[in-house]
């Protein structure tokens, strides 16, 4: 099936569907080792956006194992907590990344191979028959319980969302997309490149997001699908402003030839929808989405996109909202969204708690707070304040917390996020210090980043006698929040 039409157009490169066939056997037959089915094994790789990364992950589900994306941006310390909680085996990296991992994968006892060697390898043929509920990925995803945990995404729940979402946005053969999110998430590696391949569609890869380039690719003509975040959409809109008005222009005109515009991950503000209206003429498509689920929501391809929305439920997904109790409300009524059905997952990898905790009667438990107007879903808020979306990523207040505790100049804290124009929400910290000790925001980021993923660094800080508690002891983060 159209073995020579491009499949991946990215920095090491333009590659073909058999291209991408063959370099999967070849990793395939390099992670099995000699070996018939790596039978579920983790498999982690640290490899920057690119055709590497995409023959990466197709050679280990075509050697049956697990694949436990790793975040470029992440510090060691995150890096290795991955790897130990996946139990990965073997773990491939970008040479560039070797002097990085190289330690962690020692300490775990785990394999290292690079892209190059695996990508060189010689191809052994058979390689194992999959059923489709075997796992396929392991996701790892914030909470408002401790650490991350891994969330299990089978084949089959793979195969659903694909399905659902390439039907609902009417994804064709001939679509290229624009690929410039990060790729340890479910909203590049599903909305973008896994209804690309689905499709046999081309899936160009920038390595990060540079708004210039992005500029460019849009304004091409070349591209017909883009998706991102919010916090994106800003940015180019304010790139888009500062620009002289014949560039304005070029790249307005530019954007004509893309068929459809997303935005997901967070709350799309009705303004940001309403310029990029006026820059573009696109009304972005706004979706809801989860790593456990893929998505559930979404405005549709054709029809009413109502800002502010985030749509209708897609094909094969139940959705419901319900009280406190799980009862069902009626239209206009908020209360906390269910989500059942194919795409969703089934466990947190060897966290069976935490597994149970998060479904009800079958029914997955978002902890978002949704109502319905009119027919359409939106979203209100979320039932915990300790998890923060920001710039679209996904932390936990919590998790900042703990490792904020370990800090010598902090006896105690409370992290908040708090309203910002350009990443939804801020990170922020408000703490006690212990006795005679101070401490500047900038030493504080300059510690944190060392032991947490960029985004999850608090942006602010403020040192404070004692932080507002309720009669009760415990910290009012809303209180906390007013702080900033
Ligand atoms: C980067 N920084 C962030 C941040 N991203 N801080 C807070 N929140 C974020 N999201 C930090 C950088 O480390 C840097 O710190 C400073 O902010 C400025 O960096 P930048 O160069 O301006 O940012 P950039 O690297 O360009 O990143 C911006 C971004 C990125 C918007 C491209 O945040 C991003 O890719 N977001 C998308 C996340 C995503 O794909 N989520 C999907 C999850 S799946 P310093 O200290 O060095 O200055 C999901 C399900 C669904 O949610 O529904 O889709
Ligand atoms: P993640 O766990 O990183 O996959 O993030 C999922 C969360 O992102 C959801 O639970 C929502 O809180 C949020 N989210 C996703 N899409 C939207 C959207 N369109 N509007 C508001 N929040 C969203």
């Amino acid at each position: 099936m159209s073995p020579d039409r491009p499949a991946i157009v990215a920095v090491d490169g333009v590659f073909t569907y058999q291209d991408l066939d063959d370099a999967s056997r070849r990793v395939a037959s390099a992670l099995l080792d000699g070996a018939a089915d790596l039978a579920d094994a983790r498999i982690a790789f640290h490899i920057p956006p690119s055709f590497a990364w995409v023959a990466v992950r197709q050679g280990i589900w075509r050697a049956g194992g697990v694949a436990v994306p790793l975040a470029i941006s992440h510090p060691a310390a995150e890096l290795e907590y991955t790897i130990r909680d996946s139990g990965a085996t073997q773990v491939v990296v970008h040479p560039s990344s070797a002097a990085l991992l190289a330690p962690i994968a020692a300490a775990a006892g785990a394999r290292l191979l690079t892209t190059d060697t695996v990508l060189g390898a010689p191809h052994r043929a058979p390689f194992p028959h999959l059923s489709p509920e075997r796992r396929a990925m392991l996701v790892y995803t914030s909470g408002t319980t401790g650490r991350p945990k891994g969330t299990v995404i089978r084949h089959a729940n793979i195969g659903a969302q694909v399905a659902s979402l390439v039907n609902a946005w009417g994804w064709r053969t001939d679509d290229r997309i624009l690929l410039v999110l990060p790729m340890h998430h479910v909203h590049a590696i599903l909305n973008g490149l896994g209804c690309a391949l689905a499709v046999r569609a081309t899936c160009e890869i920038l390595p990060a997001f540079d708004v210039d380039v992005v500029w460019q690719r849009l304004a091409s003509g070349e591209i017909t699908v883009f998706t991102a975040v919010p916090t994106i959409y800003r940015r180019l809109i304010a790139s888009w402003e500062a620009a002289p008005p014949d560039v304005q222009r070029t790249r307005s005109e530019g954007l004509r030839n893309l068929r459809l515009m997303m935005s997901g991950s967070a709350a799309l503000p009705i303004s940001t929808l309403e310029r990029w209206r006026e820059i573009s003429g696109h009304t972005l498509l706004e979706r809801y989405g989860m790593t456990e689920l893929g998505m559930a929501l979404s405005n549709p391809l054709e029809g009413e996109r109502r800002p502010g929305f985030v749509g209708l439920p897609l094909p094969d997904v139940d959705v419901q909202i319900v009280d406190e109790d799980g009862i069902q409300v009626i239209e206009g009524t908020p209360g906390e969204l269910e989500v059942r059905g194919p795409t969703v997952f089934s466990e947190y990898w060897e966290r069976p708690e935490e597994t149970r905790a998060a479904f009800r009667n079958g029914w997955f438990r978002t902890g978002d707070v949704a109502v319905v107007e009119k027919g359409y879903y939106r979203l209100l808020g979320r039932t915990s304040v300790d998890i923060i979306k920001t710039g679209g990523f996904k932390v936990s207040a919590l998790e900042i917390e703990e490792v904020l505790r370990t800090h010598p100049a902090i006896g105690e804290c409370a992290v908040v996020g708090v309203e910002d124009a350009d990443w939804g929400e801020r990170v922020c910290a408000a703490v006690e210090l212990r006795d005679e000790a101070t401490l500047t925001c900038e030493d504080l980021q300059q510690w944190a980043k060392e032991r947490l993923a960029p985004y999850k660094v608090p942006r602010a800080l403020r040192t404070v006698e004692a932080l507002p508690r309720n009669n009760m002891g415990k910290v009012v983060k809303p209180d906390v929040a007013k702080l900033f």
